[in-house]
């Protein structure tokens, strides 16, 4: 009965069992990147060609790192990550102005980040543009948490638990994760009652996030009709229509964090992005890892499809919300089977199947401490507490793609996330309210599983409270809480 839906997908999906939101197809032969085993039709199959999407039969490669000449950003450099800042095709290894700014690397004060001012208040040698504490000296731009917040400034004293510590918050006591503050007057939108500074109070102003004194138009204002935040994307496909930073789900810009970075247990992740930032693969079998993006969020929805591309192996996977720093955020993982981590120090963590949800707050941090305990199905005392288990205690399948919903709105701490396999519904947490972390970033995690697609990743701002927690009983909210 399902031979309808499964031919429409296959005239249109040039993979139809690995998700590959993009379609890439290097040698446009119709079948995907993702499923062919010659991607680039020079003969060489993938896993022993060194340009696996670039034809190169003579396989010449100058700098004998793992790309060869054809594909190699830096033909006589080795750079295995083949990372280039400014996108101008020649890699930051071989790049004598990795930012593009103009100003070489060794006379630029933020190598990475483009900033011709070279403005730096501190006078620490690093530009404020890429400086993790701009108004207090720290040349080494240590930042052990991964807040982005280095740590010479960093107090982690936060008084709405926004992630946000009070010192660099731009509403220090209103919840807002995102930090928006559309007019840059240093008041975050949540607090100024003024948010694009036109002298026009919010509450009156047809066109709240653009300046229009004149007020044109009665209803809504000509001057953001269409596009409320004046971004240029247009409401309709704004992932955050009020939100002129945030346009459309991308994570080509993330930050890695390694949960485990002492322990010589496993090598750290592999990350690799596609799809214009909305696919994510992890290529290695490593030790726990996020890719986080750079975008808080208050209320969010965030989609996406999860798919483990091999039958080997059967440990975790997952995707990470309301993440603060690297002791701080909010995991759904998956295990595939039960199995008892093979270091019992510094204690013993059995994982079981079936889909978690878990809220981090670790007082050691990344380490071992913290890497036992996200393995460990249930609580572990300052590390980990277990919101959800599924009670069905299945694990995922090989090869097979689930999609799931997350909501999260931290303003109440509503939490619920569903996973569908196909169009049936396979898990729902069911409405789970926390408030340990008011908001935050988004990312992925894997934990010792290789070959994991998250595919066509979407997030959206969404500040309404789902109609089902109304119903939700109060007193069970409190309970929950600890209140
Ligand atoms: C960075 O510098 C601070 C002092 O400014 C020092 O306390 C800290 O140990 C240094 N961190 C590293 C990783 O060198
Ligand atoms: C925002 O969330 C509400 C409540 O969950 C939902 O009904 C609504 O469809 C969402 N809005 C968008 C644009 O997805
Ligand atoms: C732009 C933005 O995200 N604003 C949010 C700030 O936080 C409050 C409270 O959580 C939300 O209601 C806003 O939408």
């Amino acid at each position: 009965k399902d031979n309808t839906k499964y031919l429409e997908l296959s005239i249109q999906d040039n993979c139809v069992f690995v998700p590959n939101s993009g379609q890439e197809d290097a040698d446009r032969d119709g079948m995907g990147d993702a499923c062919d085993d010659d991607a680039d039709s020079d003969g060489i199959m993938n896993i022993d060609d060194n340009c696996w999407l670039v034809p190169n039969v003579n396989q010449k490669n100058s700098d004998k790192d793992v790309h060869g000449d054809a594909c190699d950003n830096c033909k006589t450099v080795e750079n295995p990550s083949q990372r280039d800042t400014d996108q101008d095709g020649l890699g930051d290894e071989c790049d004598d102005d990795m930012d593009g700014d103009g100003l070489k690397n060794i006379l630029d004060n933020c190598q990475r980040v483009p900033n011709p001012d070279q403005k730096d208040r501190d006078s620490d040698g690093v530009g404020d543009a890429c400086d993790s504490c701009p108004d207090m000296a720290n040349p080494n731009q240590s930042d052990s948490d991964d807040d982005l917040v280095g740590d010479t400034c960093d107090d982690n004293i936060d008084s709405d638990g926004d992630g946000h510590q009070n010192t660099k918050d731009n509403c220090p006591n209103v919840i807002n994760s995102s930090q928006l503050d559309t007019d840059k007057d240093g008041m975050g939108d949540e607090c100024d009652d003024d948010d694009d500074n036109d002298g026009i109070l919010d509450d009156e102003d047809n066109c709240r996030l653009v300046p229009n004194p004149d007020q044109e138009d009665s209803n809504i204002g000509d001057a953001c009709e269409g596009d409320f935040d004046k971004d240029n994307v247009i409401d309709i496909i704004d992932h955050c229509p009020e939100n002129a930073e945030v346009t459309l789900t991308d994570f080509r810009a993330y930050q890695t964090v390694v949960l485990d970075p002492e322990g010589d247990s496993q090598i750290d992740p592999n990350w690799v992005v596609l799809n214009q930032g909305m696919e994510i693969v992890q290529t290695m079998n490593s030790d726990p890892g996020l890719a986080v993006g750079y975008k808080a969020f208050s209320g969010v929805d965030f989609e996406g499809t999860f798919h483990v591309n091999t039958v080997t192996d059967d440990d975790y996977a997952g995707f990470i919300f309301g993440y603060q720093d690297s002791s701080s955020f909010y995991v759904v993982m998956w295990k595939q089977t039960e199995q008892t981590y093979w270091q019992a120090a510094p204690f013993r963590a059995v994982a079981e199947p079936g889909i978690q949800l878990k809220v981090v707050k670790s007082k050691t941090g990344p380490g071992e401490y913290l890497r036992n305990s996200l393995w460990h199905t249930g609580n572990t005392p300052d590390q980990v507490r277990l919101l959800w288990k599924d009670p069905r205690n299945v694990g995922w399948k090989d090869k097979v793609s689930y999609r799931w919903f997350l909501q999260h709105r931290p303003q109440v701490g509503y939490i619920r996330a569903r996973f569908f396999e196909g169009s049936n519904l396979v898990a729902d947490t069911g409405i789970i309210t926390d408030t340990s972390m008011r908001g935050g970033r988004l990312g992925v995690f894997c934990f010792s599983q290789e070959n994991i697609i998250w595919s066509n990743l979407k997030y959206r701002c969404n500040d309404t409270i789902p109609a089902d927690y109304q119903d939700y009983p109060a007193a069970q909210t409190e309970l929950r809480d600890g209140l």
